[in-house]
This record gives structure tokens, sequence and C-alpha cells, in this order.
């Protein structure tokens, strides 16, 4: 079958939730995709940051198959022996007490929504279901209705509600405004440190800090959804480093599997995470064998191969590389480490073509609020591979 072939099938079974770009992948290694109709394409998306080790890395791959022959579900009804070394390893590479598996990234958030409340009830004294949680707007943390009841994309709510209470939005980046929506029910703040979808919004300097400092303040837990920042993709290993700041509670997901098997997680000291009981929380396939045992090896392979300090130094070259292209369509560039936003300007026509241009000359990304392009590569691209398909960009950007 050929690429025209797959769409329309996929047209008429599956429902049209997404309008994705009009190429049929079928294999991919490293940074490379190929579809089915044999064109090889730079993957320049990443799966939104999920694939930060590349496509199919070998090491994780191995991990997969090795324990997918011996165990891959026991539920958490029993215990394994791939969790524990996880929970291990997490701690030790987080500085974290403890954490707790989910699945997909938006189960992770709704965990930490629910700890958090927990947290305010049981710790802070807050009255039992008044509880708010402060978060901007501009947000993405997911699907489910809780997170879209905060969601301030008319797209994403509009014809689904009733919503979930107890979430406040202020304006991103502008740490007054956070301040200022504080109560004495106020039990966190959550945010993203850079908002991807919105636009790769970057928020001032020292806005991470400020927050930090007004839940400390406040008794307010402070919780950062690194879903799609977080291992590596800024250049730090979470984003909140670059303003040294350590959050109460940090949401992580995505390249925690390298792109294998929706894994997440929420990270955060004994005395929040310590607060569930048995028969509270928990998953079918959270923390599964086989979940832990791809972790475990994806985070290794970010180890290994310093992919945080590849993304540091290779994101400062791209988009450096970037910035110095003369375009009319071009308002700004902007980034940290591997996660870049090229933002058009308004007269431009949409990132959505310039997407599809790209794509006819073998570089896969991804427009983002209309008017961003995304350039979030895997962090194990290399510079050469870079320099090799920025001509390809400088046209596009140079497109009429
Ligand atoms: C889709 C966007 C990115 C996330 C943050 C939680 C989640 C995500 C910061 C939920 C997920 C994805 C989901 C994907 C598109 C994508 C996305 F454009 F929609 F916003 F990355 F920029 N927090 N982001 O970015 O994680 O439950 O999906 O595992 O198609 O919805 P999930």
């Amino acid at each position: 079958m050929n690429s025209q072939e797959y769409i329309a099938l996929e047209e008429k079974y599956g429902a049209h939730n997404y309008h994705p770009l009009d190429v049929v992948l079928t294999k991919g290694e490293g940074v490379w995709v190929y579809d089915v109709d044999g064109n090889k394409y730079l993957d320049c998306l990443s799966a939104y940051s999920a694939l930060n080790q590349g496509h199919v890395h070998p090491k994780i791959l191995k991990a997969l198959l090795e324990q997918a022959k011996k165990l891959t579900l026991t539920s958490r009804a029993f215990r394994n022996d791939q969790l524990p070394l996880l929970y291990k390893e997490l701690a030790e590479l987080t500085g974290y007490d403890m954490s707790l598996l989910m699945n997909s990234g938006v189960e992770a958030v709704e965990t930490a929504i629910k700890v958090a409340r927990k947290w305010a009830y049981r710790k802070k004294g807050v009255a039992r279901n008044s509880a708010e949680i402060i978060t901007a707007s501009g947000n993405f943390h997911g699907r489910t209705i809780t997170a879209i009841s905060f969601s301030t994309k008319s797209h994403y709510r509009e014809d689904f509600g009733p919503f979930t209470p107890g979430f406040i939005t202020v304006p991103y980046g502008d740490a007054k405004r956070i301040q200022q929506a504080v109560t004495p029910n106020t039990a966190a703040v959550l945010i993203e440190p850079i908002q991807g979808e919105a636009g790769v919004i970057i928020p001032p300097p020292g806005y991470l800090k400020e927050l930090a400092g007004i839940c400390k303040k406040n008794n307010i837990l402070f919780i950062t959804d690194e879903i799609q920042t977080g291992l590596g993709r800024t250049g730090k290993l979470f984003a909140c480093e670059h303003e040294g700041v350590r959050p109460d509670i940090t949401i992580i997901g995505k390249a925690l599997s390298g792109g294998f098997y929706p894994v997440s997680a929420v990270l955060a000291d004994e005395e929040v995470l310590g607060l569930f009981e048995p028969g509270e929380h928990g998953s079918t396939f959270g923390g599964s064998p086989l979940a832990a045992a791809i972790a475990r090896a994806a985070l290794n392979v970010i180890n290994e191969e310093n992919l945080v300090e590849k993304a540091n130094v290779l994101g400062e070259y791209l988009l450096e590389q970037l910035s110095e292209i003369p375009s009319r369509h071009v308002k700004e560039v902007r980034g940290r480490g591997l996660l870049i936003g090229i933002e058009l300007k308004p007269e431009a026509g949409g990132a959505r073509r310039f997407c599809e241009a790209l794509q006819h000359r073998g570089i896969l990304t991804k427009d983002a609020h209309e008017n961003v392009i995304r350039f979030t590569p895997p962090l194990v691209i290399d510079k050469q591979t870079i320099d090799s398909v920025l001509p390809a960009i400088r046209d596009v950007l140079n497109m009429i």
C-alpha cells in the first residue's frame, strides 16, 4: 500500500481528532524516519520530546525485548523486581525522595493534583473540598476533563464541560499575578517551566525563582510539569535548573521511556508523596516490570550518552544558526537547549504551510500555536546532521 491508501483508510475508520502531516512513517532509526514510499526524513519533532534518545534506541530496545520475554505485567497487587530499581535510580538521578509511576503524562498531572489536594487538607489545614490550584494561561497539561478544566484554549474545552472546579488561571510569566491569586485555600501552583504547546514560550528570567519563593513564603506546593521540558531537552536535566529551582513536585513523562511505551512519574519528597495510602491511587499498567525496565534503560542512555550536555551545546548552535537566517517571515527565534521555536509574523500565512514545505525537503516538524514552527530533534543529533539540513530550512523560510 502507498501513503495515499493508508491515509484513506485512516480517514475512513479512525476518529478525526488529529490533522497530521500526510506522511505515513514505517521505520525509525536515531534521528531518521522513513515513510512507506521510501522517503527519508530528519525527525525535528521527536514526538514532542518523547524521543530524546532517538528512534528505536538499541539499548532501550534490548531492555524491552529481554524484559518482555520474562515478565510484562504483575499489576500492583504483586511486587516486581524492576520497579524498586527504577525508583532507586530516579531518586539518585533527581534528588527527590520518592516517585510514583503512571503511564501517560496527563495521568501523572492528575496524580500530582490529587496529592497536592491531599497535602492541603492533611498538612496545611485547608477545609476539605476547597483547595485551589493556580495555573497559567496558555498551559498544556493534557487532555483529561480535569486538565482541560484549566486550559485557556477554547478549542480544547468548548464542547466538553462541565469542568473540574478548584483551578484559578492567571497570565503566564508574571509572578505578581500568581501572588495576587494566592488565598488561604491555595494548595499549589502548577506551571510548565517553558510552555511548549503555547509556542515555546520562555518566561522572563527570574520567574521560576520568584514562584518558588512565593510558594515557600505562603506554604504552597510548587509543581512543575516537565513532561516536555524534562530529561535533558533544554540542556539541563530539568528546565527549572536554569534558575536553580527545585520544585516540591516535578512531573515527568515522554522521554522517560525513550518513546517505547507510555511511562510517566511524579517526583517529590516523602512529606508530600508519602501522603498516599494504599488504595487511594493506582493504575493497572503503571509501574509494570516492562515499563520499569524500559524507563531504567531510557534514563541510562540519557546519562551514558551525555544527552543533557549535548542538548545544551547543540541547542545553542542550532539556535544561533536559525537566528542568522535572513527571512521576512520570521518574527523571532527562541529556545533553550534543543527546544526551539521559530515564530512567524502573522502575515506569513501560518506555520503549517512551512511545515509542509519542510516535509517536502525531508524535515519533519510541527506547527505550534498557529505561527510557531518547532525544532525539537532527538538529543542524539550531531552538528553535521544539523548543518546538512540548514540549507533546506533557509530555503523554506524564504519561500513566497
Ligand atoms: C497530543 C501539544 C506538545 C505536555 C505537557 C502534559 C502532557 C503534554 C507539558 C500530556 C503532552 C503532547 C500531547 C500530544 C501533543 C503534545 C503537545 F502540542 F499538544 F501541546 F508536546 F506540545 N504536559 N503533550 O506537553 O502528556 O498525556 O499526552 O502523555 O497529541 O495531545 P500525555
